[in-house]
C-alpha cells in the first residue's frame, strides 16, 4: 500500500482540507441558498450547493493530483444505474475520489443540523483514506488505513454493546420505493422491538462515523451509492467494527446496501434483516 507523497501535501491533509473549506461554505450559505431543484424523483433533491461544494472539493483534488480520478455524486446522472455504471467507468482507476458534497440534502434543505461532507480516496479499489466532515458541529472524523481512526485527533473506538438487546440503531428511508422501502420497512418492523432504539437521522456518512465513534452501535440501510459509504466503511474499520453488505458478506465499493457495526452485533444484525426480507 502506498506512502503519502513526501515533501509534497499528504492525501489526507487534502481531504482534511477540502472537507473542512466546503464544509465551511456550505454551512454559511445554509438557510440562504436560491436553486433548489428535484432529480430522480421528489424524495431526490439538490442545491446550487451541492453542485458548487462538488466543483470546490475537484478542483482542489485537481491541484494537488492532477492524474488521480475523480467521482463525484453531482457529476453523475441521477438514478441507481448510473451510480453504479459511474463506479464502474473508474474501476481500472489507480488512484480514486470518491465524493459526496452534501450526505443529507433534504437535513440541509430543511435546517435540520445533521448533514455531512464525504470525501474518500481508494488505491486500486481499497479506501485509503477516508473523511467525513460535520459543518453543524464542527466535527472531523478522519481515518487512514492501517492508522486509526480520529475525531479532532482524539482516537475513536467502535462501542462494546454484545447484544442487539443493548443497542442503540441507525437506518435510513430508501429512495427506491418499489422495493428497497417495503423491504427495510420490514426490517424496522423486525427490529425495533427488539434493540434500545432506532434513529434514522438522514445522512448515511455521519451515521456510519457515529459507529466509528462509538454513538450508535450498529447502522443499516438500503440501496446506497458509493460515495455515501466509502469514506465512512474506513471509519468504521479503523476503529474496530465490521463492514459487510446486507448478507454479511465483506464491503467492497460496489456495495449499495449497507451494514455497519461494532462488530458484536454484527452477525445477529444481519439474521435479522434476512429473516425480515422472508417475511
Ligand atoms: P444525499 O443527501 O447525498 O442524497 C439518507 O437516507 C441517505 O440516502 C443520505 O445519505 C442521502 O444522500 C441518500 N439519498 C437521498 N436521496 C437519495 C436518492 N434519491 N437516491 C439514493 N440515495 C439517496
Ligand atoms: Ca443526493
Ligand atoms: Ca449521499
Ligand atoms: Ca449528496
Amino acid at each position: 500500500q502506498p506512502e503519502s507523497p513526501i515533501g509534497g501535501k499528504s492525501f489526507t491533509a487534502v481531504a482534511v482540507n477540502c472537507a473542512a473549506k466546503a464544509g465551511e461554505w456550505i454551512k454559511s450559505k445554509s438557510g440562504n441558498f436560491t436553486q433548489l431543484d428535484t432529480k430522480y424523483s421528489m424524495h431526490d433533491l439538490v442545491t446550487e450547493v451541492d453542485k458548487g461544494a462538488e466543483r470546490m472539493i475537484r478542483n482542489l483534488i485537481a491541484t494537488h493530483f492532477p492524474h488521480h480520478s475523480f467521482l463525484g455524486e453531482e457529476g453523475v446522472e441521477p438514478g441507481p444505474e448510473a451510480s453504479a455504471k459511474a463506479l464502474e467507468d473508474v474501476s481500472d482507476a489507480e488512484y480514486l475520489w470518491i465524493v459526496d458534497p452534501v450526505d443529507g440534502t433534504t437535513n440541509y434543505v430543511h435546517g435540520f443540523p445533521f448533514y455531512s461532507v464525504s470525501i474518500a480516496l481508494a488505491y486500486r479499489g481499497q479506501v485509503i483514506v477516508g473523511v467525513v466532515y460535520d459543518p453543524s458541529r464542527d466535527e472531523l472524523f478522519v481515518a487512514e488505513r492501517g492508522k486509526g481512526a480520529y475525531v479532532h485527533g482524539r482516537k475513536m473506538n467502535v462501542s462494546d454493546e454484545e447484544t442487539l438487546s443493548r443497542s442503540l440503531l441507525a437506518t435510513g428511508f430508501p429512495a427506491d420505493q418499489h422495493v428497497a422501502l417495503p423491504a427495510n420497512l420490514k426490517g424496522i418492523q423486525a427490529l425495533a422491538p427488539k434493540v434500545r432504539n432506532l434513529r434514522v437521522a438522514g445522512s448515511a456518512a455521519l451515521h456510519l462515523a457515529y459507529v466509528a465513534a462509538g454513538r450508535l452501535s450498529g447502522f443499516w440501510e438500503y440501496n446506497l451509492s458509493s460515495w455515501d459509504i466509502a469514506a465512512g466503511s474506513l471509519l468504521i474499520e479503523e476503529a474496530g467494527g465490521r463492514m459487510s453488505d446486507v448478507r454479511g458478506e465483506p464491503y467492497h465499493l460496489g456495495v449499495r446496501s449497507v451494514v455497519a457495526s461494532n462488530g458484536r452485533v454484527h452477525d445477529e444484525l444481519v439474521a435479522e434483516l434476512q429473516a425480515a426480507e422472508r417475511t
